[in-house]
């Protein structure tokens, strides 16, 4: 889902993320871009307007903020506004305090309703240990009410039906009335489509609701669709109010534009989305979560969040007092590979660590096995040499070439990269992170 879209944004961002320094015109060249991508996948017009003018105010608007260098930071905003374009927090479904909460489907004939139907019954049962009952209101294809029996079933709802002869308002009463009866904590009404939205549509649904009294309207719209998708949702919007969308069909969905428009469009936020014909193809919505696949750094938005957490001041500090007073040793120095660790895979942590810009990690290919090495060869040292590795000679260096299961030369790399990175740091003001990408290239 969303392939074309993520690949341009992906490489526009990567080319921003690359540069150390950013000017007024690289962000303007990668605002270009970025609306011509989105303009491609499909996503409104003005939407994509507002979209580019936030991001641009904001990536020309901020300093560089603690150790992300300023290409990382527009990509970090490019996320943040991405996910506030999908509604920012994720919407949640309202329950009712008086059991059932009622849910009413609708939306345009072969949209997914029915699906959706079961698919979240199968949730509310799974996640939330919910009693489900789903109601067979599309009484004018025959085979509507056989689908929701057998779907429903599937899901392990109850399915109240009454066949094709009643009215579906009449159905929806009587529902409602059972579901509470029969102690439900949740209805799921599917509803009838149209091939357009009709008067007549309208007009039943707005008397189903009248008489169920929903909880949530959920309008199932069909991603594939596009920005007619955010079209229909708009007319839904003037005539009868709902609460959400569920986005249907995600998955033949390769260009995303409904997903990304719907929300500034409608004002109305995706609940749901639905990315398959099998049941558990179905998953709350999360904005944060779809704009970091979008741009294919789920990844590393954790990582800069990590980090910026992780590296806090005063470890900062204290680092940057050892540093000036030339007492960063070896156990210092190993205390911040495990941190680094910690955060998570190598290869994309590397691009945010200071002094490590996107040009030279791509060069770059890290081998996890490295950290384990030069942690194996420090661990073999003795504290005394940890402190003071000038005293690492002859045989001192076979025996840890042997303890850490390396070779002499692995050792007296490690030792001469230490070496000049202790140099590079007396001559450096701030407690900046060594570069350890160096230092593992030399130490191979
Ligand atoms: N690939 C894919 N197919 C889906 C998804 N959701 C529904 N479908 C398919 O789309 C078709 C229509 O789905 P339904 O749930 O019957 O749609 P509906 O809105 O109930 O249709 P009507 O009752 O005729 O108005 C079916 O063939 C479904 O299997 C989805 O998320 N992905
Ligand atoms: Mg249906």
């Amino acid at each position: 889902m969303f392939d074309s879209l993520a690949e341009k944004l992906q490489a526009t961002l990567s080319d921003v993320r690359s540069r150390g320094t950013l000017t007024e015109d690289d962000v303007n060249a990668a605002m270009r871009e970025i609306r011509l991508a989105l303009l491609e996948a499909d996503v409104n017009f003005k939407v994509v307007k507002r979209f580019t003018n936030a991001v641009k105010e904001r990536a020309l608007g901020s300093d560089v903020i603690g150790q992300l260098n300023p290409g990382q930071q527009v990509v970090k905003i490019v996320n943040d506004e991405l996910a506030e374009l999908m509604g920012g927090e994720s919407a949640e479904l309202r329950f009712s305090s008086s059991p059932p909460t009622v849910i009413l489907m609708a939306g345009l004939q072969g949209s997914g309703k029915t699906t959706a139907t079961a698919k979240l019954a199968r949730l509310l049962r799974e996640q939330n240990r919910s009693s489900v009952a789903v109601a067979a209101c599309d009484v004018y294809r025959p085979a509507a009410v056989e689908q929701l029996i057998t779907v429903g079933a599937r899901a392990g709802a109850d399915v109240y039906e009454r066949g094709t002869d009643a009215d579906p308002v009449e159905i929806a009463k009587w529902a409602r009335e059972r579901a509470e009866r029969e102690g439900k904590d949740v209805l799921i009404v599917d509803t009838a489509g149209r091939l357009h939205v009709d008067e007549n549509l309208m007009k039943e649904l707005a008397e189903i609701k009248r008489v169920t009294n929903p909880t949530n309207v959920l309008l199932v719209v069909d991603a594939m669709t596009g920005q007619d998708a955010v079209n229909v949702a708009e007319q839904f919007a003037e005539v009868v109010q709902f609460d959400g969308v569920v986005m249907s069909k995600l998955d033949g969905d390769a260009r995303g534009g409904a997903a990304l428009s719907v929300k500034s469009v409608t004002g109305k936020p995706i609940l749901f989305a639905s990315t398959g014909e099998k049941l558990d193809q179905f998953e709350r919505f999360h904005p944060d979560r779809m704009a970091q696949r979008i741009l294919g750094m789920g990844d590393v938005m954790t990582l800069i969040e990590k980090a910026e957490s992780q590296f806090d001041e005063t470890q900062a500090k204290e680092l940057e007092r050892k540093i000036r007073k030339s007492e960063f040793g070896l156990d210092d120095f190993l205390d911040q590979l495990r941190q680094v660790r910690r955060l998570g895979p190598l290869q994309s942590l590397l691009g945010m660590m200071p002094g490590l810009g996107g040009h030279q990690l791509r060069n770059l290919r890290v081998d996890e096995r490295e950290f384990d090495r030069i942690q194996a060869i420090i661990l073999s040292m003795t504290a005394e040499e940890r402190r003071n590795p000038d005293i690492i000679k002859g045989s001192r260096r076979i025996r840890i070439a042997r303890g850490s299961g390396t070779n002499v030369q692995a050792v007296k790399a490690l030792i001469r990269q230490f070496g000049q990175m202790q140099r590079l740091m007396k001559s450096m003001q701030s407690g900046k992170m060594p570069d350890i990408g160096a230092l593992m290239r030399q130490a191979r």
